[in-house]
Order: C-alpha cells, then structure tokens, then sequence
C-alpha cells in the first residue's frame, strides 16, 4: 500500500478495504488506465454536436475539427471551461455566504455577527459609514453590495483594489480586471461555445480575468465574510488523521466546504439535550470531525478534529465507525453512497445543489439552520447503536498541529507581540534569513503517492529556509506529516527559519485555511508589498505557489489567478493542454512577459523544490537581495 499512500492510517484502512473487498478511488483509477490520451492531451472536443471530433498527436491524420477549431483552440476552450468551473464553486460558495451574512442581520436563522471590528473594516472598503450605524445595519449594506458584485456589469470588484497598484494599473492596461463575478464566468462559457472565441491567447486572456474574479472576488470574499459571520480563526491546537475517530462516542464527520452548516452542526454537537441522548443510548458523547475544506474551517475557529484530506472520505467510512457523513457541496465523491451501505453509516445530504442517488437528504436552510442541524446530529445519534462494534477497526494514528493563521494573526507574531507589522517578516527575507515563501495548497489524486508531493515538497522548501503557508487538503497532508508543531522547525527547517519559529514560537507551516482561504495568501502579499524594501508590486517577490498532487477544477482557478497576481506556481501533472505546443509555451513561458507569473510542471517534488528555489533566488537576485544567509541544501 506504500505506492498508494505514504500516510499510515491511510495505508492500514487500504489493506483493510483490499481484504473485505472494498473498491476506493485508487482501485476505481486503476480500472481506467490507460486513460484516454486525446482527453489528457486536450485533443478531444465535446462542444458541439457536429463532433466529438479529436486530433491526431502524430499529425498522421486529423488535425482539426469538423468546425476548423485547431489543437490550440481545443486546449485553450477546455481549459478556459476549467477556469470557469472552478471559478463558479469558489464563488458560489462566497455568494451562500453573503446571503447568510443579509440573514444574519435581519435576525434571521440564528447566526450572528462575530468579528464586527472586521466588518467595520471591510464596510469601510465599500463605502459604508459611518461607524454610528449599528453592526446589523451595516452587515446589511455590506451584504447587498456584495451580493450586488456577482451580478456586476460595469466597473471594478471592490477587493481588487487591494492589490498593489501597479498591479491594478496591469490588468486595467491588458483589460483583465475583473468586472462582476458571474459576469465573467457567463463570458467564459460564450467565449467558449461553437464559433465565438478561437484565438487561443484571447481565450487564455480572459481566463486570466475569470481566475482574477475567483482569488480577489468569490473566495475572497468567502473568506472574508465567513471570518464576520462566525469568527477571524487565531492559532489553537487540534488533531489529525483517522485516529480521531472514537470507538465509544457517536462519530459525525462532516464532509464538503460551507461552513454555513458545519458552523452550526459544532453548535448542534455541543448541545446538551443531544449529550444526553448519546449517552442514552449508549455513547459516551458525541466526536464531530471533518474531511475536506469544511474541516478546515471548523478546525480554524473551533478546533475540531479533521479526520482526513480528500482521499481519505471513503477510508473514513471504511473504519465502521462513522454514524453519520454529513455532506453539501464539492469534492464529494460519488462513490461514498454505495461504500456506506456496506457499513451502518448514514450518509446524509443537505444541499439542494448536490443530491447523491440512494442517500437520505434533509435539506440545509439558514433559516432553521440550527434546527436542522439539531436533527442531523439527533439521527446520527440514533444510528449508533446499530454499530457493529466488531466491524470497526480504526488506525491508531492521529498527529497534534496548530493551525488558525490569517494574513491579521501570522505576522502579528513575527512582528513580536505587542506590535502589528509585516516589518520583521519583510526583513528576515531581506536579510536572507528566510529565502522566501511559498504557499502549497490543493488536492489528492490517486495519480500519485497520496500526500508524498505534498511532504516531500515541504520537507525540501523547509531545510532551505523557505517559510510555508498551506491550506485545503495540502494543510491536512501536513499537518499529518507532523509538519504544524513547532517542534517541526528543530526537525525539518534550516537554520535561519529556525531561528525565526523559534523566536515566536511558530511552526514552519502556517495553516491558513480552506481553499477559498488561499485569497489570505493574497492579502499577505499585498501586505508585504506595501510594507515595502520588496518592490512595488507581487512579482517582484521571492515568493512561489505550487499544488502538488491536484485535480480540482478550482485548483486551476486558483492556479491562474496566483498566475494572473504575478506569481510562479507549480503543478505536478500539466493541464489536458499538452497537445497544443503554443498553449503550453504560452502556460510555461510567454505568460511570465505578460503578467510576471507562470506556470511549472513537474511531477517529481524534489525536482520542482529546486526550480521553485532557483525562481527565488533569481527574484532575490532581481531585487538586488543579500545571497540566502545559508547555503542551499538538496536531496
Ligand atoms: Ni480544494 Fe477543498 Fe481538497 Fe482539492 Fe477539494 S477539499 S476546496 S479542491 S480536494 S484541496
């Protein structure tokens, strides 16, 4: 099981699954080898019905389409619909938020406003004041203008304008700024459709834009209101991995990525009529723990145990000790529905988006929010003693971490305590103590060995004196590695980032959240840049992104809207783009001349910690920064 994973829970619940005959994504990935190579190469078109028409990699036979479209079109349309895609989740995401926070202030649904320093501060961006109006007025403005910026014609989206100014003037100049946020996820799909947009470099152009409305519109705006509604996270201590499991407490993992309906069920799981009822029928409490970015938000603002990154939903139903799977929206796979009914597990689905054959579902409203969340809870606790306690087995491995650090706690810390300032941060890369930083962010694919490109990647950045920041399931590979102690720094960081964790007592990964939490990455950047002695503007930075072991759709959104910021950013597996050699110059070379960011590929992570080390160096170089303080070190 060690070429599947290097994670040993994962390992012990694969041979589990192997024994009893239990099909998970690795088995489901090897029945599709080969994969089709048309589709991995983008030579394959479905948009129209004059097709599906495909070209041929030899230039033996076809090499257009029925319509005339090219390899160049084919790529850049799919891709662009991947763009788009991803886009759509963040932002839909952020949209469910923004109607929470309206519910919130009208009293409705049981939510509250958490952090109304933060909602002063946000209000203030768009124009609403003054401070005397209440926080419930104020939430209401903030949510109707934002509610206001999906459907956006004209104009600029208000976080935008965070970005350094030169940055700003850039994407005005290329006529990428983004304008509404579903306005360019619409222009995306008719750009894309039969006989619109064919010049490949166009369509990319308006990716570019798309992304741009995901990282500085949807998600952040995810992030930011979500951070009002129920709390900015600081650093607290958790738990990791399937061990977190319980074998005497009714277990409720909860799977997917709003936290408008996690948030509730923590408060739902604390409450004491359910605690009772546990132990009515036999528990000895009630264990909530989380799979997926959900888990990340809970972790951030509760502390709640996460029992595992992407690949490890189906494992967690494997342990027989799930009472209840609680789900909503994205990254669910299908396949969890039939694995629970070989167990007692009652998979639960809550969205009116995401409704999974043969599954129970209980619809999620905010208006009853906590309500249903009560019942949820109540069903689960019901299902526990139908457990068979003889079926379950579940890994005795489970790591600590910390995690809960936003762009307003992190650098609070590194600028000592008393005093808020990215000064000490700025300085500690000027000086060369620390060589840059790099975020590691995004999925699991059975393409390759669960969690090793994250940690390895990790281990390789740490002892060159890189800092981390990682989120999504990224964070939870590390977090398991044993990578968020700080007892990590003694371990895996070189001297100068040692020092430096030591100093303020942080580990040498940050975790910053879910994925839509990656827009915290880009506010620490803007935060860095006008902190100054780092140049005017992102691409300037010793800073790097990479997502090491992707498959989302939202991992390319993200990835070019880091792109479109100015910043390299590292994939293992290339896009389905490889069949047009000019969209994979554009991707890899000439992007850098037109927004200062691109794009490496590069399966191995030893391999791609040294290209994204050099890339520091050479930005380092550019600013005319000291050489790193310590020597580099390589595997
Ligand atoms: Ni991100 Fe979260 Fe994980 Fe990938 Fe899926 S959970 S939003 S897409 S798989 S990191």
């Amino acid at each position: 099981m060690k070429e599947r994973s290097v994670d040993r829970a994962t390992q012990e619940m694969l041979q589990r699954a192997k024994s009893e005959r239990l099909e998970t994504a690795w088995d489901r990935w090897e029945l599709q080898q080969p994969q089709c190579g048309f589709g991995q190469l983008g030579l394959c078109c479905r948009i129209c019905n004059m097709g599906p028409c495909r070209i041929d990699p030899f230039g033996r036979g076809p090499q257009r389409g029925v319509c005339g479209a090219d390899a160049d079109t084919f790529t850049a349309r799919h891709l662009g619909r991947m763009i788009a895609a991803g886009t759509a989740a963040h932002s839909d995401h952020g949209r469910d938020v923004a109607h929470t926070l309206l519910m919130a202030a009208e009293g409705k649904g049981g939510y509250q406003i958490k952090d109304p320093q933060k909602l002063r501060r946000v209000a203030a961006e768009f124009g609403i004041g003054p401070d005397t109006q209440s926080d419930a007025e104020i939430a209401k403005s903030l949510a109707e203008k934002i509610l206001a910026e999906f459907g956006q014609q004209e104009g600029e989206l208000t976080f935008t304008h965070r970005a350094p100014k030169a940055r700003q003037e850039l994407w005005r100049k290329l006529g990428i700024m983004p304008r509404g946020i579903d306005r360019e996820v619409v222009e995306m799909m008719h750009r894309t459709t039969m006989g619109v947009d064919t010049d490949y470099y166009n369509i990319i152009l308006h990716g570019l834009r798309t992304a741009l409305a995901d990282g500085w519109g949807g998600s952040m705006i995810s992030t930011e209101l979500q951070d009002i509604l129920f709390g900015t996270p600081t650093p607290l201590r958790a738990r990791v991995n399937l061990g977190v499991l319980k074998k005497d407490e009714v277990n409720v993992v909860v799977h997917g990525h709003e936290p408008i309906l996690s948030e509730m069920l923590v408060a739902a799981s604390r409450d004491s009529e359910l605690q009772q009822l546990a132990r009515q029928k036999g528990a000895k409490g009630i264990n909530l723990a989380g799979i997926c970015c959900t888990a990340n938000e809970i972790l951030m603002r509760h502390g709640i145990p996460i029992a595992g990154n992407f690949l490890q939903q189906e494992l967690a139903l494997a342990t027989g000790a799930v009472d209840a799977m609680i789900v909503d929206v994205q990254c669910i796979m299908p396949a969890l529905s039939s694995l629970a009914q070989c167990f007692h597990t009652k998979l639960i689905a809550t969205s009116p988006k995401a409704k999974f054959p043969n599954t129970e579902f209980i619809e999620f409203r905010e208006e009853r929010a906590l309500e249903v969340a009560k019942e949820i809870i109540r069903r689960a606790i019901e299902n526990f003693p139908n457990r068979d306690p003889r079926r379950v087995q579940i890994p005795n491995e489970s790591m600590d971490l910390i995690a809960g650090f936003t762009s307003e706690s992190v650098f609070r810390f590194l600028g000592g305590r008393y005093r808020a300032t990215y000064r000490p941060l700025n300085d500690a890369i000027i000086d060369g103590r620390l060589r840059g930083a790099v975020g590691i962010v995004g999925c699991n694919n059975p393409n390759t060995p669960h969690d090793w490109g994250h940690i390895e990647l990790t281990k390789e950045l740490l002892k060159n004196d890189v800092l981390i920041v990682a989120s999504g399931c990224s964070a939870i590979a590390d977090a398991k590695g044993g990578f968020l102690r700080p007892e990590a720094a003694f371990e895996y960081a070189g001297p100068g980032l040692r020092e430096i964790c030591e100093a303020v007592g942080i580990p040498p990964v940050l975790h910053v959240g879910a994925c839509v939490d990656n827009s915290r990455i880009l506010i620490t950047l803007a935060e860095i840049v006008s902190e100054g002695g780092l140049g005017e503007d992102f691409s300037k930075l010793p800073v790097a992104g990479s997502a090491p072991e992707w498959m989302s759709e939202k991992a390319v959104a993200i990835g070019f809207y880091f792109v479109a910021s100015g910043a390299l950013v590292h994939f293992n597996t290339p896009f389905p783009t490889l069949g047009s050699p000019r969209m994979h110059k554009l991707l890899t070379e000439d992007l850098e001349k037109i927004v200062g960011g691109k794009f490496l590929f590069e399966p191995d992570p030893r391999k791609a910690a040294r290209a994204i080390l050099a890339h520091l160096d050479r930005k380092r170089a550019e600013l005319k920064l000291r050489e790193p303080m310590y020597t580099p070190v390589y595997a």
